[in-house]
């Protein structure tokens, strides 16, 4: 049995109720196989992918809190530190309740590759909890991050571990934890990305994922002779990827007509209103069908059904596994180009496969939103040197680092002879720094 196969096995066996995580494994160590069969005997030898699929640490703890008519609540908290071999441990904090070690696992493993795709110097992490923060107060929101950060403040730190934003983790919960591990550790440092404008947050780091997404969809597009301008998208999500993604989307003169929240979908022919979006969904915390409400040209469905929409370049930006099968057929029968994951992990592997045999361009989460946590390496070197760039200058590299990150992965396709295949493109390419990293720093 070849070694990639004894590995992924194993990965099974060890982590029996971890269906995301094998999910995750078995996509990057099959895009692996010609780069591990070159030199497999070392490699085995020194259990590199063991090392590589087990975290070098992870941590699960209690979240006591207090509702606002003092009931008791306990949430679980956590954060894998999976891979540190290239920098610290950088990855968001997931706030939902399907939140469980399978699907920190798979988001950990996958940042370990987006880090390194984005050419900077940071490690895999991620973290979260189970808690729900939909229809909570903000004193409640408070009273969770700071039992969530009394705890977590015990591992993480500017030069060791940082976290940032993921789901149900925005500026509100960056403040508030940021807050708590100041007071506790007494050290105003760059411990967290996504902060506040008035406490070291980065210009453009709101904007970076769903910006990020399209400039690298526009480079991919451009390189096969496809403008985007004037292409209809659909977008799923409302939240901070969604939003940003369908405001560049625009600014570069294509049309958003979609987007969605786990409740409903929006179809609005005339394009998405992004100020009535923010106002509804960032500032007011709504539903979308307040959206609707506002905008009688929009059409609100309930439950799924965004990428039943005829598009040229669909964009999903909400969570795990939510562009199926049947969803990729659908699309393809509507005559889609282009898929770019603004999410991690929303298309499942089966759809993945059949848009790549359909001819269809392919970007995958790790390289796609890779604009998010670069942004927020950029956050960490601007803390470091106690200054603060134009939101100019903070655009302009992270345009720059998409553009480049599309060639870096379009490259290593090409040497593999997989030429047009972006999943194995990223993660031979986000591996190869990582594999050298690991192999110079032995046995650790
Ligand atoms: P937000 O919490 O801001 O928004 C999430 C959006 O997705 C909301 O519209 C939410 O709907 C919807 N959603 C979440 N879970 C589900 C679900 N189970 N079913 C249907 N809809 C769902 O999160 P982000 O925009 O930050 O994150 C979106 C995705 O992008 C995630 O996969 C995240 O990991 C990824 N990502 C985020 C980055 C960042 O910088 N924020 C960077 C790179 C990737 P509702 O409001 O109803 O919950
Ligand atoms: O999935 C991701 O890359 C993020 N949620 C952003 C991580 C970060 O550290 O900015």
């Amino acid at each position: 049995m070849s070694y990639v196969d004894e590995v992924l096995e194993e990965v099974v066996r060890e982590n029996p109720h971890e269906p995301e995580f094998h999910q995750a494994v078995k996509e990057v160590l099959d895009s692996l196989r010609p780069v591990i069969e070159k030199n497999e005997a070392v490699y085995r030898r020194d259990a590199l992918l063991e090392r590589l699929v087990n975290p070098e640490r992870q941590i699960k703890f209690r979240v006591p809190w207090i509702d606002d008519q003092g009931q008791v609540h306990v949430n679980t908290g956590y954060r894998v530190q999976f891979n540190s071999a290239i920098g610290p441990y950088k990855g968001g904090l997931r706030l939902h309740p399907s939140v469980n070690l399978s699907i920190i696992k798979f988001l950990g493993f996958e940042q370990i590759f987006k880090n390194s795709l984005t050419g900077l110097p940071i490690g895999g992490g991620k973290g979260g909890s189970d808690f729900d923060p939909k229809g909570k107060s903000d004193r409640e929101i408070m009273a969770f991050c700071q039992s969530f950060m009394s705890e977590l403040c015990k591992y993480i730190g500017a030069d060791t571990d940082i976290p940032a934003g993921d789901i149900g983790t925005g500026a509100r919960e960056i403040g508030y934890l940021f807050g708590e591990y100041k007071k506790l550790r007494g050290l105003f440092e760059g411990v967290l990305t996504g902060k506040g404008l008035s406490f070291g947050g980065s210009l453009a780091r709101t904007e970076a994922t769903g910006y990020g997404l399209l400039y690298i969809t526009e480079e991919m597009l451009k390189c096969h002779g496809i403008p985007l301008a004037g292409k209809t998208i659909a977008v799923s999500g409302s939240g901070n990827v969604a939003t940003y993604a369908i405001e560049k989307a625009q600014q570069l003169g294509a049309k958003v007509v979609t987007c969605s929240d786990s409740s409903g979908w929006i179809y609005d022919p005339d394009g998405i209103d992004v100020a009535l979006l923010k106002e509804v969904k960032e500032r007011k915390r709504q539903r979308l069908t307040a959206y609707a409400a506002a905008r009688p040209q929009a059409v609100y469905h309930e439950g799924k059904g965004v990428w039943s929409t005829p598009c040229d370049v669909a964009l999903p930006c909400a969570t795990q596994n939510e562009l199926t099968l049947a969803d990729a057929e659908q699309l393809v029968a509507n005559g889609v180009l282009a898929v770019s994951e603004g999410a991690n992990m929303p298309t499942t592997a089966d759809a993945t496969v059949y848009l790549q045999e359909q001819g269809i361009l392919f970007l995958p989460g790790k390289a796609a939103n890779a604009g998010g946590v670069a942004t927020s390496a950029l956050e960490m070197s601007q803390n470091s040197e106690r200054l603060r760039w134009s939101f100019q200058e903070v655009d302009a590299q992270l345009k720059a680092i998409m553009v480049d990150l599309y060639h870096h992965i379009d490259d290593a396709a090409k040497r593999y002879d997989r030429e047009g295949n972006y999943v194995d493109g990223a993660n031979i390419a986000g591996f190869e720094k990582v594999l050298d990293a690991m192999m110079m720093q032995g046995i650790v």
